[in-house]
This record gives structure tokens, sequence and C-alpha cells, in this order.
């Protein structure tokens, strides 16, 4: 392990992160791999729902067309994720909230598994599985007490069908979630960019904006992608491991 922390995490990054005072990290499905969470696009493959690729079943339009087909989507994927618990890389993230004066977590990720590590004032860009939405007016509740096979719900306000409370493509990110966080990477001085395929604005934008407000970037993940090129550093490898040879 000490040889290869050695050969992983240059002097310039040791210093960098022992120094800084403001970082922001940016996590995409990655993160959550090593605790069973299918990824989107990692490992070759396509999530594909009864012959429907994600990118299908997880649209505006989809949910346009056939709202139940979306909750029955969401209810399977909240049946796989009530069994799984945060790894080491949620762990370490979590650690480091404490550790400098200041720091902003930013995921893409719905499943929670960063605030089940102890992460706390996440800012969810992709919303969560874990609540539900009034499609009129977005009210919200808590729906991790739901049975898995319970269908889609009237609101308790307005009596308006439910909806997963999360961005599917083609649809805007929650009020102020993207100004928030690209308010952070402007003035972050150390940004980590853990798991994400970079390829699924704005979200992708979030480390552009801190490198060019003059922040040093630092991609960790097994694959190179499209943001890799911008970053000061590439750590390729695994989140869970590569994450606890920082600290
Ligand atoms: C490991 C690892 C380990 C593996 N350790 N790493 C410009 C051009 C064309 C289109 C657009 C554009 N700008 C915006 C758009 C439209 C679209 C978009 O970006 N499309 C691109 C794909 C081209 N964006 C949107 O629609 C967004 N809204 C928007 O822009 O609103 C304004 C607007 C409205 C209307 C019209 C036009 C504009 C919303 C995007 C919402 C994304 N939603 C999803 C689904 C959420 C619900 C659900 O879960 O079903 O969010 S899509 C999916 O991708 C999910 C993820 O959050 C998101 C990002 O994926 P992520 O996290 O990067 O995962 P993967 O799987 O892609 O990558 C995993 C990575 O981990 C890989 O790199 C692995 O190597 C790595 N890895 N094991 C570390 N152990
Ligand atoms: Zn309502």
């Amino acid at each position: 392990m000490q040889a290869t922390a050695k050969q992983l995490i240059s002097d310039e990054l040791r210093r960098r992160f022992q120094k800084a005072n403001n970082v922001l990290v940016l996590t995409g499905a990655g993160v959550s791999a090593e605790s069973g969470v299918p990824t989107f696009r990692g490992g070759g493959h396509t999530a594909v729902w009864k012959g429907m690729p994600f990118e299908v079943i997880s649209s505006a339009g989809m949910l346009e067309r056939d709202l139940p087909a979306v909750w029955e989507w969401f209810n399977y994927r909240r049946g796989l994720l009530a069994a799984l618990q945060p790894n080491p890389a949620h762990e370490a993230i979590a650690r480091w909230q404490d550790r400098f004066d200041r720091f902003t977590l930013v995921t893409q990720n719905i499943d929670g598994l960063h605030q089940a590590a102890g992460s706390r004032g996440v800012i969810e860009l992709h919303g969560s599985i874990w609540r539900a939405r009034c499609v009129r007016c977005r009210e919200t509740e808590n729906v991790r007490e739901m049975k898995v096979n319970d269908g889609a719900q009237a609101c308790l306000a307005c009596a308006s069908p439910m909806r997963p409370d999360v961005v599917l493509f083609g649809e805007m990110l929650p009020l102020g979630a993207f100004e928030q966080a690209a308010g952070k990477a402007e003035s972050c001085d150390l940004c980590f960019v853990v798991g994400t395929s970079a390829v699924v604005y704005p979200a992708a934008a979030i480390p552009e904006i801190a490198r060019a407000a003059g922040a040093y970037v630092v991609e960790v993940n097994p694959e190179r992608t499209p943001l890799s090129d911008l970053c000061d550093e590439v750590l390729m490898g695994k989140a869970g491991e590569i994450l606890l040879l920082l600290g």
C-alpha cells in the first residue's frame, strides 16, 4: 500500500492537500460503485430497463408519456439501494468536511450514500431517489419508508400525481443548485472530481469553472474522461482505494 501511495500521490498534491483551506469535491456514480451501485456508463455497459436505455426511461419525455413506468423503474432501483452501505470513499469524503476551513460536496448521485456516511450540506445536483415531488405544486415527500411495490401517490397538498424528485434528461436542475455549486467552484483552491464520466452537463462544467478560477483540479477515476486533459493530476484507480491514500 505504501509503494502505491508514493507512486500515485505527488508531493505537489500532498502539499496542496495539507495547505488547502477551500476544497470542493464533485462526485458521480463511480464513487458509489464499490458499494454495489451500478454506474450508468462505466464498465462499457449501458444500463437498460425493459429494453429501454436509461436515457429513455430517465427522461422528461417518458415522464410525460408513462409516469407509472418511471415509478416502476425508480421503485426497482430503490429496492436495490435500500440494502447498500457507504464505502471507504464516501467515508473519506465525509471526514474531509471537518479537515478544511471550507468544504463543499457536490454530487450528481441520487442514492443518499454521502449523507449516510455523515456528509452534511451536500449539493444534490440531480435530486434524490428518496424523495417524491408533486408534478403541480412541487411539494416533496420522503419515500424512504414507501414499500417498493407502491406506485405513484397523490400529493397530500393538491392531490396531483407525485413523481420521483430526480432530474431526468431534458429537465432543469433544482432551482439554484447549479448556481450555488458554481459559486463554490469559483472560490475553491483544490477541486476533486471523483467517479464521474464528466459527459453530463451542467454538472461537468463545475470542475471547468474551478480550473478557470485557478483551482488545482484532481480527477479520481479508473478510466480517463473528457475532463482528464484539463486536470492538473489524474489519479487512475478506484475511489475507495485512492481517497484513503490522501487521508
Ligand atoms: C469509478 C469507479 C470507482 C467506476 N471509483 N470511479 C450540451 C450538448 C448536448 C446536450 C446537453 C448539453 N448540455 C446539456 C445537455 C442535455 C443533457 C446532457 O448533458 N446530455 C449529455 C449526455 C450530452 N443534460 C440535461 O438534460 C440536464 N439538464 C439540463 O441541461 O437542463 C437544461 C436544459 C433543459 C432542457 C433542454 C436543454 C437544456 C439534466 C441532466 C440530468 C441527468 N440525469 C441523470 C439521471 C438521473 C436519474 C436516474 O438516476 O435515472 O443523472 S443521467 C445520469 O448521468 C445520472 C448521473 O447523475 C449522470 C452523470 O453520470 P455519472 O455520475 O458521471 O456516471 P457514469 O456512469 O456516466 O460514470 C461513472 C464513472 O465512474 C465512469 O467514468 C467510471 O470510469 C467511473 N468509475 N468505478 C471511481 N470504483
Ligand atoms: Zn401538489
